[in-house]
């Protein structure tokens, strides 16, 4: 049985990182995809506790808040840091992850059409403290000597930069490189080069 159990639409979206950070960790997860129009009903809304998928079963622990998840698998797998100060800078890295993730989310729904080349031409601005981050830590990783659940953030996030341009990180190696030793892990190129993964829609409303 898998250990694990993830209720969320048919997307990408909010749990990329989560799968690619199971997938590398060798966890089975098993995936409960609700449709738009199950959704429509309301009543899946209604039991979940903020309103919102995804939800994350972990035996008894029901979570919601993508985030919390990539948090509590931090913890169990040692994907949290060292110790405290590094869990800290983890933390620390999630949350800016988590602001340009809210950014891009709002350009892909609310104003993609008037939007887009407006975010594409700042995203170099966007990605710069990311890639001085990574360039700093001879690990190539965010924080510390190891990868982290930030790290999966992150790389999630970035593969969804370049669907949308490209030639996004042609100016920033250290970003560049951390995205290519990444994709390049067994677990995660299998799990990026799975079909089921592949067909996947990144966003809800099918745009990237
Ligand atoms: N902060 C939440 C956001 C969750 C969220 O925005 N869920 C969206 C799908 S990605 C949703 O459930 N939308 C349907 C709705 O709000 O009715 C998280 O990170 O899990």
């Amino acid at each position: 049985m898998a250990p694990y159990t993830l209720t969320y639409f048919a997307v990408k979206g909010r749990c990329g990182a989560l799968k690619m950070m199971l997938a590398d960790y060798g966890q089975q997860l098993k995936e409960n995809l609700v449709t738009f129009e199950q959704w429509g009903k309301g009543d899946i809304k209604a039991s979940c506790v903020f309103g919102q998928l995804p939800k994350f079963e972990d035996g008894d622990l029901v979570l919601y808040q993508s985030n919390a998840m990539l948090r509590h698998l931090g913890r169990k797998h040692g994907a949290y840091g060292k110790n405290d100060c590094e869990a800290s800078l983890i933390d620390m890295m999630n949350d800016s992850v988590e602001d340009l993730r809210l950014k891009y989310i709002k350009m892909i729904y609310q104003e993609y059409e008037t939007g887009k080349e407006a975010f594409i031409k700042d995203l170099a601005n966007q990605l710069k403290p990311f890639e001085t981050i990574l360039a700093k830590n001879k690990s190539g990783f965010l924080v510390g000597d190891q990868i982290s659940f930030a790290d999966y953030n992150l790389f999630d996030l970035l593969l969804n930069f370049k669907v949308l341009s490209s030639t996004c990180l042609d100016s920033f190696p250290a970003l560049k490189s951390f995205v290519d030793k990444t994709a390049a892990r067994p677990k995660i190129k299998a799990l990026l080069e799975c079909d089921d993964f592949k067909k996947m829609p990144i966003n809800g409303n099918g745009k990237q």
